[in-house]
C-alpha cells in the first residue's frame, strides 16, 4: 500500500469515528502478547474469581489475528457515558452504576463501529475489518494506551484528561497498515491514590492492581453464588456495578471544561437512578427480562439482582422490606433463600419467618 493511501484511510477512519459520535479515537499497530503477561499473572493468582471466560479466551487475547486474519491495525474508540450526575439515593432505594443506566453499551458501540466498517468497505473494498466491544477478547485498555487515548489510572481504568474515565472502549480491527498515533507515555495520577483509599472492599490491593474477587462490580454482576458476609457488609447501596473509585477521581470532577453531552441513549431509563429497592425485591425472572431487556443489566439475572437487593436492604437498615425478604426466605433460588435468611437473622428473624432463634450464619 502506498504511504498516501495509508494516510488517506487513516484520516478517513478518524473522521468517521467522530462523525458517528465517538469522543476519542486513536490507531495502534496490532501486536501479539500486548499486556498479556500481566493478564496471565493475574489469572494465575486467581483474581478473576468465577470469570472463567477470561482463562478460556487467553490464546485469542495473545494473538488478535485469531479474531481477524491478517490484522495489522487496531482502531480504538472511546465513548463517554457521563450523561448526568447521579441522584442522591433516598431511603429505600439502591444504586445502579452509571454505565448501566441506559441502553446496553455493547449495542450502541457496535452500531457505531458497524457504520465505520461499512464506510471502510465501500471506500476501500480490499480492506477488511472486524469490530469488538468486549465480545471478541482483546486487551482494550492496553490498546487504548498504545493508540494514545489516555493512561491507565491506579484504579485500572483508562483515563483521558478531558473526558475522565466515564467512557467505554471499543475497537475496529483492520487488515491494513495505517498511520499510528503516539502511545501515551505520561501517567497523570501522580501521588494521588484516592481511588485506592476509597474502595470499600480493598479490592484495589495497590496501584493498578485489582482483585476482582473483592470488587463490588464483580460481586454484584459476575459472581453467581452467595456473597461472603464480610464483603456483603461493605457493599453499601450498590446492586449493579460500583462507581466509587471513579467518583472520587479528581480527573472526573465536574468542570465546565469537562461538561459534555454524552450519547443520549445512555441517559437513565425511568427508575434506574436511583432504583426502588422494593421493586427489585419483587422481581420475577419474567419481570426482570421485561424491565431490563436492551440494557446492560441483563449481564446479571433475576436471582443475582434480588440477592444484591437484599444486601442493599440490610445496608439501608431496611426493616420496611422485612416482609418481602421473609417471603424470599422460601424462594426457589438457593442464593436468594440463603441471602434472605442471612438478612432476617441479622434483623432477629422469627420462627414464622422460617428461622430458628439462633438465626443463620454464613
Ligand atoms: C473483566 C472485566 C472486568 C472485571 C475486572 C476489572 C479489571 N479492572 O480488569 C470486573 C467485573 C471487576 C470489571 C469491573 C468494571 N469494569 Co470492566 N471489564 C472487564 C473486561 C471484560 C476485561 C478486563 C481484563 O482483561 N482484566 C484483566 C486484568 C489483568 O486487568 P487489570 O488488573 O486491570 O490489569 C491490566 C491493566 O491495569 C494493566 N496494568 C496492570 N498493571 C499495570 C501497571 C502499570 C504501570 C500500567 C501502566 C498498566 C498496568 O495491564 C493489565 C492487563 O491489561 C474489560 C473489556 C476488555 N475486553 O478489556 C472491561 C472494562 C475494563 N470494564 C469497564 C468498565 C466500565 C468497568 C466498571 C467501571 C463497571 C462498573 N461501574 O461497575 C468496573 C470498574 C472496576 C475497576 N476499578 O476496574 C470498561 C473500562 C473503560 C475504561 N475507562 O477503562 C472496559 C474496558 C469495558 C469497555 N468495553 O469499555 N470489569
Ligand atoms: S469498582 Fe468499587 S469495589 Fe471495585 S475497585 Fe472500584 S471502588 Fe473498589
Ligand atoms: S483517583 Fe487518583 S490515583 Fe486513582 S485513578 Fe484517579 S488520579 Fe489516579
Amino acid at each position: 500500500m502506498t504511504p498516501k493511501r495509508q494516510r488517506q484511510i487513516s484520516s478517513d477512519l478518524r473522521r468517521w469515528a467522530k462523525e458517528v459520535g465517538f469522543d476519542l479515537v486513536g490507531i495502534a499497530p496490532a501486536t501479539k502478547d500486548l499486556g498479556t503477561d500481566r493478564l496471565t499473572a493475574w489469572l494465575e493468582a486467581g483474581m478473576h474469581g468465577e470469570m472463567k471466560y477470561l482463562e478460556e479466551s487467553l490464546p485469542v487475547r495473545r494473538d488478535p489475528s485469531l479474531i481477524l486474519d491478517g490484522v495489522k491495525s487496531v482502531v480504538v474508540v472511546g465513548l463517554s457515558y457521563r450523561t448526568k450526575e447521579p441522584e442522591l439515593s433516598p431511603e429505600g432505594s439502591a444504586r445502579i452504576s452509571r454505565y448501566a443506566w441506559g441502553t446496553d453499551y455493547h449495542d450502541v458501540i457496535r452500531a457505531k463501529l458497524r457504520r465505520m466498517g461499512e464506510n471502510l468497505k465501500s471506500n476501500y473494498p480490499d480492506v477488511n475489518s472486524r469490530r469488538a466491544v468486549d465480545s471478541a477478547p482483546i486487551m482494550e485498555r492496553d490498546y487504548a494506551v498504545l493508540a494514545g487515548l489516555g493512561w491507565i489510572g491506579k484504579n485500572t481504568l483508562l483515563l483521558d484528561q478531558r473526558v475522565g474515565s466515564w467512557l467505554f472502549l471499543g475497537v475496529l480491527l483492520v487488515d491494513a497498515e495505517l498511520d499510528y498515533d503516539e502511545p501515551t507515555e505520561t501517567d497523570h495520577c501522580g501521588s494521588c491514590q484516592q481511588c485506592i483509599d476509597a474502595c470499600p472492599t480493598q479490592a484495589l490491593e495497590g496501584p493498578y492492581q485489582l482483585d476482582a474477587r473483592r470488587c463490588i462490580s464483580y460481586l454484584t454482576i459476575e459472581h453467581r453464588s452467595a456473597i461472603e458476609e464480610p464483603l456483603a457488609r461493605k457493599m453499601g447501596p450498590w446492586v449493579y456495578g460500583c462507581d466509587i473509585c471513579q467518583e472520587v477521581c479528581p480527573w472526573n470532577e465536574v468542570s465546565p471544561r469537562r461538561s459534555r453531552v454524552a450519547e443520549p441513549l445512555f441517559l437513565p431509563w425511568p427508575g434506574s437512578d436511583p432504583v426502588p429497592l422494593e421493586e427489585l425485591l419483587r422481581l420475577t425472572p419474567e419481570s426482570f427480562s421485561v424491565r431490563w431487556e436492551g440494557s446492560s443489566m441483563v449481564r446479571a439475572d433475576r436471582d443475582r439482582l434480588v440477592r444484591n437487593a437484599i444486601i442493599a436492604a440490610v445496608h439501608a437498615g431496611g426493616m420496611g422490606c422485612r416482609p418481602i425478604v421473609a417471603d424470599l426466605a422460601s424462594d426457589s433460588s438457593e442464593v436468594v433463600r440463603h441471602t434472605a435468611r442471612w438478612a432476617l437473622a441479622l434483623w432477629g428473624g422469627t420462627k414464622e419467618e422460617g428461622l430458628g432463634s439462633e438465626g443463620v450464619h454464613s
